[in-house]
């Protein structure tokens, strides 16, 4: 399985076109960003799913374009309890154009963005209308000495980027999904 490595914070230098995003209107019905709800024992690893819910439609170069074309997702943890070693991009989303220059993400912060190859195919732009998709998987484990507790996966600010969005293929127009926390349950 091809893997793809990580951003972090400098990670998203690379896709800063996306950072032009302008905030519009949610398409359609709202859009949902949810991740998992995980028990893991200290010691263990865990893989930790972000999915979406998203049936937008918009237009660019007067064409209709069906689903999300670009996205930023930046998430923050404790990382005194919780190391994060990897992710991949899981289905669709692994042909769009990614840029990603960090693999030491073990830092509490993480930000997932990409924007859709235009001069690429048509049309292997993130849609699920129906229910929440896979988006991005997180490779991780739960440090041995992490105390007992339920430790969130929150939405942050990029620092490039700010707010997480869905977006336009043209990475211009950037709406606010709702969001449900990631959680890890440490037993
Ligand atoms: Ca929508």
């Amino acid at each position: 399985m091809k893997k793809t490595i990580l951003l972090s914070v400098i990670a998203l230098v690379g896709i800063v076109i996306a950072a032009i995003a302008q905030s519009a209107p949610d398409p359609g019905k709202p859009d949902i960003i949810s991740m998992d709800s995980l028990s893991v024992k200290p010691g263990q690893d865990f893989v930790m799913s972000i999915k979406v819910l998203a049936d937008d439609t918009t237009l660019h170069g007067g064409k209709k374009w069906v689903g999300v074309g670009s996205f930023c997702i930046p998430i923050r943890y404790d990382a005194r309890a919780l190391k994060l070693d990897s992710a991949s991009f899981e289905g669709t989303i692994a042909e769009w154009d990614e840029s990603f220059t960090n693999q030491k993400i073990d830092t509490g912060f993480i930000s997932f963005a990409g924007i859709h190859n235009i001069a690429g195919n048509d049309n292997p732009v993130f849609i699920s209308p129906d229910k929440p998709q896979e988006i991005v998987r997180i490779f991780g484990r739960v440090k041995k000495d992490a105390r007992p507790g339920i430790y969130t996966f929150e939405l942050t600010i990029d620092p490039i980027q700010k707010n997480a969005y869905l977006g336009s293929i043209d990475g211009v127009n950037g709406w606010k999904p709702s969001f449900i926390p990631g959680k890890i349950v440490i037993k």
